[in-house]
Parts: C-alpha cells; structure tokens; sequence
C-alpha cells in the first residue's frame, strides 16, 4: 500500500486525500490519453528541494503538446501548485505525481468539450527498486514485449496508457523472478526498462539508448551531463542485447528507480556482478547532487 499525505491538489484546490476522487467515465479511464509526471523531492542537507523542477513541468507541457491537450495552466501555476502540494502536506522527501486527464462529459474517441482535469499528489516513497537493488544491483530479464514504435506512441510525452506496455513487461519478468524488463525497440534494439533508461559501460567509454522509442528521461540527462563533466565519453547509439550482456557495467536511470546498478540479465553476471566503479562513482555523485551536498549542479534543486 502506498503511504498516504494528507492533501492532493484537484484543480486548483488541495481536497483532502480521501476525497480525490472522480467519476468512473472519466475519458482518460477509457482511453488512456492523458500525461503525467514523476518527480521527486529530497530532503537535502538545506531543507526539502525538489529535483529538476522545471524540467519536469517543461516536459509534462511538451507531453500535452504532442497528445494536443491545452492545458489550463501555465507553467508557473503548475510549477507553484507542485511546491504547494509539497508544503501542505508536510513532506520532506516525497514523490510527486502530477496527472492531466480528460474528465467528464462525452464518451467515445472523439469529444471536444470535456474539461482537461489537474491533479497533484505528493507522497513518501523509497527506492523503488529496494534499498538492496540500489547498493548492490538488480536482476534484469529482456522482455518478450518491444517498446512502442515511434509512430504508434510518440514516446516523447508521458502518457498514461503507454504504460500498458511497461506494465505486461514488468509483470512478466516479476512472475519469472527479475526485478526488472528490459524491453527491445521494434527494431531488437536495446530500448530501455520498463519505467526506466538504461546506460552500458565497455572499455570506460559510456553508451546509452537514442531518443528513438524511449522516455527523454530527465535522469538520464543529468547523468550524462555529470558523466561529461567528469570527463568520462557518453554516447547516445543503438546497442544490441549481446552489447548488453559483455557490458563491464549496466544501470538503470530513472527518477523513482534514481540510479540503480544491474548485476544480472538473463541469468548472465555482468561485469564482476557488483556495480562497478564507474557506476558507482556516477551513484555517488548523483546522490551528493540531489542531496544538496555538490553544489555544481545547484541550479538542478529548488528548495521549498
Ligand atoms: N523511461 C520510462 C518508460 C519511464 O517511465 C521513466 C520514468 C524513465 C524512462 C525515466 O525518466 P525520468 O524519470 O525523467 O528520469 N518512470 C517513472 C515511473 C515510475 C512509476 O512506476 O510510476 C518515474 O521514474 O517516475
């Protein structure tokens, strides 16, 4: 069960949890288009700051931009409602999931004057792939389900029924005893996790999945810019699943999986099947930013 706050932002006003409800023919329900976010606020050493904010609120509008949603807000507005949210309910650290859905009205694919609907919760969650899986790495499984073609999902907005694919691929490997899908583009590329981006390292060198068929992840992003910044060579190319499988290291990047090391896929032990030093000084870094201890990237953390 998920650890309930108190309040949740519904249009404006902050309802109390219980109460954030909505109808059972909300159009988003039925049909899926709708965009959302996932963002986390940590407690840094300054106070709680919540990480990449803009970024976020930049994508969930360029999310509703390509599913065509005008949204009834400004970026401020929703930036501001993000922080108040937080501030309501007392959280520290919490996750943050902003959702934009098509409510009420009309039924059937096409509706033209049903109210475009913003909800903002805000909860505490912990590592999502276990406190064990971030220190010690996980074990991940190819997906016998491929990741969206890019013109059957435009997979550069976050929608809700896209995840329909990242649910089937996750149950998969979950009943066959994984922590984790890997799923492969249309093409039997390697795409990314099921709710995750995913990065190799060979010979020191970083490699990690175009922006083709996956999530522009925000935490991918500021792992190749940290990557960079240590002098260390990123580069965005296809790779296969064998590239996967001689990997010296492999980790996942993703704002609620943050950055978690893999040790396994298909039963085959990557690397010396520890998260190795590259990934782990990422790790490190990556936690000192988001805990206001590395002051580099100060500009990444917005403080309530
Ligand atoms: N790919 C997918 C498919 C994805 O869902 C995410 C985020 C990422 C990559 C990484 O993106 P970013 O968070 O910007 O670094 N997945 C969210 C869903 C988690 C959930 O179970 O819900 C997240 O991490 O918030």
């Amino acid at each position: 069960m998920l650890k309930e706050s108190e309040k949740i932002w519904m249009d404006g006003k902050l309802v109390d949890w219980k109460d954030a409800r909505v109808h059972v023919l909300t159009h988003t329900l039925h049909y899926g288009v709708g965009v959302f976010e996932g963002i986390r606020c940590y407690k840094t050493i300054n106070g709680p700051a919540i990480f990449r904010l803009d970024d976020h609120v930049e994508r969930l509008f360029s999310s509703a931009h390509i599913v065509n949603i005008d949204m009834p807000y400004s970026r401020e507005e929703i930036r501001e409602a993000i922080k108040e949210t937080v501030t309501a309910n007392r959280l520290e650290a919490c996750y943050i999931r902003p959702i934009v859905y098509i409510g009420y009205g009309s039924m059937g694919l096409y509706v033209e004057d049903n109210p475009v609907n913003v909800a903002i919760a805000a909860w505490s969650w912990g590592s999502y792939l276990g406190d064990e899986g971030l220190e010690r790495g996980i074990r991940v499984k190819i997906s016998s389900f491929t990741r969206h073609h890019v013109n059957i999902s435009m997979t550069r907005a976050k929608v809700p029924g896209y995840y329909v694919n990242s649910v089937l691929a996750k149950k998969e490997v979950k009943a066959a005893g994984y922590d984790e899908a890997v799923l492969l583009d249309p093409d039997g590329y390697i795409a990314e996790g099921s709710g995750e981006n995913i990065f190799i390292i060979r010979k020191g060198r970083i490699k990690t999945t175009p922006l083709t068929s996956i999530l522009e992840g925000i935490t991918r992003e500021s792992i190749i810019q940290i990557a960079r910044d240590k002098g260390i060579s990123v580069i965005e190319e296809r790779f296969t699943r064998d590239d996967l499988y001689i990997a010296d290291e492999a980790f996942l990047t993703g704002t609620a999986a943050e950055l978690t090391p893999i040790r396994e896929v298909d039963n085959r032990v990557i690397g010396s099947g520890k998260p190795g030093p590259v990934t782990k000084n990422l790790q490190e870094t990556f936690f000192n930013i988001v805990y206001g201890k590395d002051t580099r990237y100060k500009d990444w953390l917005t403080y309530l």
